[in-house]
């Protein structure tokens, strides 16, 4: 179908309505390659979080559930996961009506999931989830969210994930891995004592035969993982470069070795761990960086590639403007703070205007496997709406776009811009 407009706008309201149809289509049906979750295949045992006491306990709500109806978090964390889960229910869906974009998500899951939300009966979802075949599930999750697979957060630092690669882990073919190496650029102390742990001998000062040590623990993590990337999340005040160990090891370990793998390296920028202690997982914070610093590693380091997401909603612009100047920096995401309508629109509004369909608009950050079901949605709708416009305002000029032009260009966003970064030939 070749969507035509005649230069008079007599006609752009119908082929407006046209487009927006075509669009709404389109984005539905094109899979996403979901770049960045915390969710599991269940080899991976405990860490595969899914059913709705997981979803009403998801930190996102939790945070939320303490700020509206305050508890001492000693008695919090006392709670078992479904007296948390009947917690949050009682005061963000039943005392209040549910409006936070996390709430809405749990909503739209079990609408998702055929649930009739009007009847607000939490005991009929609980009933549904524990009849369900986890690995049937799991496809009927990827199914209805058209998500073509998603890629994981290996952390090699964490014990139950270091279980599972020692028992051989058969890959799932709905799960990719990206190797996660927070610690080793957080503090060399505390990354000295967790390599020793594990047989690699690296001293507590940071000498050459210890940066070895970090490259080895490196190559043997991705001969067992197999990653599609190498990321780390970095508190706002990340310098680069500067006179710490953290420089040293990004420059002879990290980028070295994923020139040789030939692998992109992901930087999440922004993130105050545990600002309030209390909350855990709940408890991180966020911070506006010196871009700058990704500035110097994209110059200094041209055969390397950085897909970057940044936690600040004022770093966003100059990320963008980044992003023109450096073909090895690839956009990614509306990051956890981010993630919710008003921001997604602002950032894809924005990213469209200065890098047309050059980036990575989203990724689920999904710790529970059925938040597919929501997030994605969600943006789903956000990004057609903004495609809509940037189509009808090209229009105005006398362009035309065709179905398949428009087809293409979602599949650049949904899949192909991080498939086609993931190699030297992007
Ligand atoms: O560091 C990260 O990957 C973050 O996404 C954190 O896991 C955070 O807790 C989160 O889940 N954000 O959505
Ligand atoms: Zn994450």
């Amino acid at each position: 179908m070749k969507l035509k407009l005649d230069a008079e706008n007599k006609t752009m309201h119908n082929t407006s309505n046209v487009i927006r149809t075509t669009v709404d289509t389109i984005v539905e049906e094109i899979p996403i390659a979901d770049m960045h979750t915390h969710i599991y295949p269940p080899s991976f045992g405990s860490l595969l979080l899914w059913g709705i006491d997981e979803l009403l306990t998801y930190h996102y709500l939790i945070a939320e559930v303490m700020q509206a109806a305050p508890l001492p978090v000693e008695t919090l964390w006392k709670l078992t996961r479904r007296e948390q889960a009947d917690y949050v229910w009682e005061h963000l869906f039943v005392r209040r009506s549910p409006i936070s974009e996390a709430c809405r998500g749990v909503l739209t899951c079990m609408q998702s999931l055929g649930f009739d939300a009007a009847k607000r009966n939490l005991k009929e979802a609980r009933l549904y989830f524990s009849e369900q075949n986890i690995d049937e599930y799991i496809e009927t999750v990827f199914r209805k969210a058209n998500v073509s697979y998603a890629v994981m957060t290996n952390d090699p630092f964490d014990g139950a994930e270091r279980n599972v690669w020692k028992t051989n882990y058969d890959e799932h073919p709905r799960f990719k891995a990206a190797l996660r190496i927070d610690p080793l650029l957080s503090n060399w102390e505390t990354a000295s004592n967790l390599l020793r742990e594990q047989g690699f001998e690296a001293g507590p000062s940071l000498t050459d035969s210890a940066l070895t040590v970090v490259r080895r623990f490196l190559d043997a993590w991705a001969d067992r993982m197999n990653p599609l990337y190498l990321a780390v999340s970095l508190h706002p005040n990340f310098r680069y470069p500067d006179d710490t160990p953290r420089t040293r090891i990004i420059d002879s370990c990290i980028l070295p070795f994923a020139q040789d793998r030939d692998i992109p390296f992901a930087l999440m920028i922004g993130v105050k761990k545990l600002i309030n202690p209390g909350l855990k997982l709940a408890g991180d914070g966020v911070g506006k960086t010196d871009l700058s610093n990704v500035e110097n590693l994209c110059l200094q380091h041209p055969a390397n590639r950085f897909l970057v997401t940044l936690l600040s909603r004022e770093n966003q612009h100059e990320l963008c403007v980044l992003a023109r100047k450096f073909p090895n920096l690839m956009p990614f995401g509306c990051w956890w703070f981010l993630n919710v309508p008003s921001i997604i629109e602002e950032i894809t509004r924005e990213r469209m205007e200065m890098l047309g369909l050059s980036f990575i608009p989203q990724h689920s950050d999904a710790r529970v496997l059925d938040q597919l079901l929501y997030k994605w949605p969600h943006s789903r709708r956000i990004i057609a709406n903004v495609l809509c416009d940037k189509y009808e305002d090209l229009m105005r000029t006398g362009w035309t776009v065709s179905v398949e032009d428009i087809r293409r260009d979602v599949m650049r966003l949904f899949s192909k811009n991080f498939e086609s970064f993931l190699s030297a030939d992007f």
